[in-house]
C-alpha cells in the first residue's frame, strides 16, 4: 500500500475527493489536531519551514470509507486498512498523556477489528528538550508509548516500523496504519541492536519499533510493501560518525541497504526482491537547514530518479544525529 504525494492544496481549495481516501496528512508549517473532513481523516503536521515547501500525503482507500472519533482518536477505515491519528498538546511531562493517547488508539484498533499495526509516525516538538523533571522529551515519550504497549501485553517484537522525529511546534502528533490482513513481518537489521533492546542509558524505556515492516500484497494490489523506519547513523546501539554529516548519510543508507538485502529478507521470511532501487518514496529529516543542499546532493546517488523525496528541517531523536531517512519500497 503506497501513499500518493501531491503539492499542498491551498487551505481554501475544495479538497480533491475524486478518488476514495482514508485520509490526508498535510506536511506543512503549522499544525492542527486531527479531524474528519469530507468523511476522511485530516491532519496537518508542523514539519516544513513554509507551506510552500510542504505536500499532502494521501492514503487511498480500497472501498467504502467509514470514519469517526473515539476517545480523542480519529480514524478512517475501509475494511482492509485503518488510518488513526491523535494529538497530545504540549505538557511538561508526556509519559501519562502519551500512554493515554496510545492506549485509546489501541482500543480503536480492537473495536474496529485491526489487530496488526504496520507503520507509525510520531512528530514530537522539542524532542531534544527536557521535561520538568529533566528527562529528555523523546525519552519521556518513549516511556509513555512503552507503557501503552505493556498494557496491551504486546510483545516488543510486534511493534511495527516507526518514525519518532522532531516537529516545529510544541506537542506530539501521531498517526498509524493497521491492517486486518495476516502476514505482516517485522524486520530487524543485523548491524543494529533492535531498538527495543537498547540499554537503559538511552532512557528509562527503550523505543518500541521495528527497523522495517513488510505488508503482503492484497487482491487489489499484488505487490507487497516494505516500510522502512526512520534510519540513522547507528551501529549496534551507538551513534557513529558524530559531527560528520556526509558519513552519517552514507551509514544511514548502508543501514537501509543491508536491512532490505536479499540475505536479510530471506532470514526474515519476506518474499520478493527489494533493495534501494525499489524505493518509491522517502522522507529525509535534517537537523540543520544549512545542511539540506548537501544531503540532497549525497542522496542523489542512492535514491531512484522516479522516487518521491521530501526533506524536513527538524530535530532528530538523539542530539548527536544530523540526519535520518525513512522509505517505502515496492
Ligand atoms: C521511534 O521512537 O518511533 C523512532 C525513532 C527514530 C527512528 C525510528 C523510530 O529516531
Amino acid at each position: 500500500m503506497l501513499p500518493v504525494w501531491k503539492p499542498a492544496e491551498p487551505a481554501s481549495a475544495t479538497p480533491n475527493t475524486a478518488y476514495r481516501r482514508l485520509g490526508m496528512i498535510r506536511y506543512t508549517a503549522t499544525a492542527t489536531a486531527p479531524r474528519i473532513e469530507n468523511g476522511s481523516l485530516a491532519l496537518d503536521l508542523p514539519m516544513s519551514a513554509s507551506p510552500a515547501t510542504g505536500f499532502d500525503e494521501i492514503w487511498p482507500a480500497t472501498g467504502e470509507v467509514e470514519s469517526g472519533e473515539l476517545g480523542g482518536v480519529y480514524y478512517a477505515h475501509d475494511k482492509n486498512t485503518v488510518l488513526c491519528a491523535a494529538y497530545v498538546p504540549y505538557q511538561d511531562e508526556y509519559r501519562r498523556p502519551v500512554f493515554n493517547a496510545y492506549s485509546r488508539a489501541f482500543d480503536v484498533l480492537e473495536q474496529l477489528g485491526y489487530p496488526t499495526i504496520f507503520r507509525m509516525w510520531n512528530s514530537i516538538g522539542e524532542i531534544n528538550g527536557n521535561n520538568h523533571q529533566g528527562l529528555e522529551v523523546y525519552r519521556d515519550f518513549c516511556l509513555g508509548r512503552a507503557l501503552a504497549f505493556d498494557e496491551q501485553a504486546l510483545d516488543v517484537t510486534q511493534a511495527p516500523a516507526a518514525t519518532g522525529i522532531g516537529a516545529r511546534e510544541r506537542g506530539v502528533w501521531f498517526y498509524l496504519l493497521a491492517t486486518s490482513r495476516q502476514g505482516v513481518t517485522n524486520i530487524e537489521n543485523p548491524v543494529q541492536i533492535s531498538a527495543y533492546s537498547y540499554p537503559d542509558r538511552y532512557g528509562p524505556r527503550a523505543p518500541q519499533f521495528a527497523r522495517a515492516s513488510f505488508l503482503p500484497g492484497s487482491a487489489q494490489e499484488e505487490a507487497g510493501t516494505i516500510y522502512v523506519s526512520g534510519t540513522a547513523s547507528i551501529r549496534g546501539h551507538q551513534s557513529v560518525n558524530i559531527g560528520d554529516l556526509e558519513a552519517q548519510v552514507h551509514t544511514s543508507m548502508e543501514n537501509i541497504a543491508g536491512l532490505v538485502s536479499p540475505e536479510n529478507l530471506l532470514k526474515h521470511g519476506v518474499p520478493g526482491t527489494f533493495g534501494l532501487a525499489a524505493i518509491r518514496s522517502s522522507k529525509v529529516y535534517v537537523r540543520h537547514d544549512a545542511d539540506l543542499p548537501k544531503v540532497r546532493d549525497l542522496l542523489g546517488g542512492y535514491l531512484p530518479a522516479g522516487a518521491d523525496v521530501a526533506y524536513f528541517p527538524v530535530d532528530i531523536c538523539r542530539s548527536d544525529l544530523l540526519v535520518e531517512i525513512e522509505a517505502i519500497m515496492q
